[in-house]
């Protein structure tokens, strides 16, 4: 038996489900933490089933700490979904604990593990596959942070020190390039100096930071398509997952990572970089639900940022695929050779994109400034 399957076993002991496990499969395609579907049979034959998740030691020193924010946050918007007459067990993320109480369950190997309901009647998409679609997610992500403008940002950990802090990745990708472990940067430079050449870009959002231009909120910084479950009836977004990056961030993370993702039509790791274009409609029609979704919460800055967001965000993301891959792809999970290496590329595809399409990525956000 695998180590893996050893602490899964451990796991499933750990909880209490309420009725016998008849099973736990890998599920989703999420890259960091390892996913199970837990599926249990009650005495009225219907299953119930739960996500039982493994976080990822490589992303996550602290799980204490991450699992301290996720039932802060977790039970903040629960109640503020109530009070807007929501349904909190559809809308927002519950932790269960183990029978022991604590917030997750620590295995014989280390490995720390927590315990969600299965939320129902939900589709993860993969692909925005209308333009109607997307924007649901973008309303869905927008009023997430409209939903968390008042939560104690100072009482948040930070999970991952200098998430988006793209100088910091860039420093990263040059010294893996330096110590080069495995002897495959050669295989690699145009991607280098593509990184390379963008070196100042690393800098505006942070500049614009730190000349107090655009304020720090708390922000999700990891707003993929799949990372929020769609009402498989209605089409609307339901519930935001993945909470272990909430933490202090920019509002133009949150926009960008979801261009980053989403407005295309391609996949994140596909080959054939033809296939690999910026779609300006999908991007016209995030930046119009995004902005309703947080309310007109936005300052006229931080609209004018949104093209910046999206290109950062996406740099950003190559930058971190291209280190993974340098180092031995420690970080993200890969299911074949060079598989962050595609993820970079179509990463850079992506970026000078929107580099090509720029004027009219800021003419789609200026729309809707108000001064
Ligand atoms: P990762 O950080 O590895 O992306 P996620 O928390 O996003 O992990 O989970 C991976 C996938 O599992 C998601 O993309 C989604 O398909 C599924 N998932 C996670 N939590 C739930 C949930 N509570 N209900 C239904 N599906 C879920
Ligand atoms: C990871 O966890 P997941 O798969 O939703 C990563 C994001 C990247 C993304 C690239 C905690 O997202 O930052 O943008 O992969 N999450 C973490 O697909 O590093
Ligand atoms: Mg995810």
């Amino acid at each position: 038996m695998d180590a893996l399957q050893t602490a899964l076993d451990e796991a499933l002991g750990a909880f209490d489900f309420g009725a016998p496990v008849v099973g736990a499969l890998r599920f989703g395609q999420g890259h960091i933490n390892d996913t199970f579907v837990v599926h249990t049979q009650p005495d009225d034959l219907c299953c119930r089933r739960f996500i039982l998740q493994r976080m990822s030691p490589a992303a996550f020193k602290r799980p204490d700490q991450l699992m301290e924010n996720i039932i802060g946050v977790t039970d903040y918007l629960g109640r503020e979904i109530e009070k807007h007459g929501g349904d909190r067990s559809r809308e927002a993320l519950e932790v269960i604990r183990p029978r022991d109480g604590q917030p997750y369950f620590t295995d014989s190997q280390g490995g720390a593990w927590r315990l969600y309901p299965f939320v129902e009647h939900t589709i993860c998409y993969q692909s925005a596959e209308t333009p109607e679609l997307f924007a649901a997610s973008g309303r869905a992500f927008g009023r997430f942070q409209q939903l968390l403008r008042n939560y104690p940002a100072d009482t948040l950990y930070e999970t991952i020190p200098n998430f988006h802090n793209t100088e910091d990745r860039l420093a990263k990708l040059k010294a893996a390039v330096e110590s080069d472990p495995l002897g495959r940067a050669a295989s690699c430079q145009p991607e280098i100096q593509f990184m390379l050449d963008r070196e100042k870009d690393c800098s505006v959002a942070l500049d614009a930071m730190r000349a107090g231009t655009l304020p720090l909120r708390v922000t999700h910084n990891d707003t993929k398509l799949n990372n929020v479950l769609m009402d498989d009836k209605t089409g609307e977004g339901m519930c935001i997952i993945d909470l272990d990056t909430v933490m202090p961030g920019l509002v133009i993370y949150d926009f960008g990572d979801s261009i980053r993702f989403g407005a295309n039509h391609c996949a994140e790791d596909e080959t054939d970089l033809s296939k690999v274009n910026l779609d300006l409609g999908l991007f016209a029609a995030y930046t119009a639900a995004f902005l309703e979704g947080a309310g007109g919460a936005l300052t006229d800055a931080e609209i004018q940022y949104l093209p910046w967001g999206a290109k950062l965000m996406t740099l950003e993301c190559g930058i971190r695929f291209l280190t993974d891959y340098l180092v031995g792809d420690v970080y993200f999970h890969i299911a074949r050779e060079n598989h962050n290496l595609d993820r970079c590329r179509t990463q850079c595809k992506l970026v000078a994109d929107m580099e090509a399409h720029w004027a009219e990525l800021e003419a789609i956000a200026a729309q809707y400034r108000k001064g």
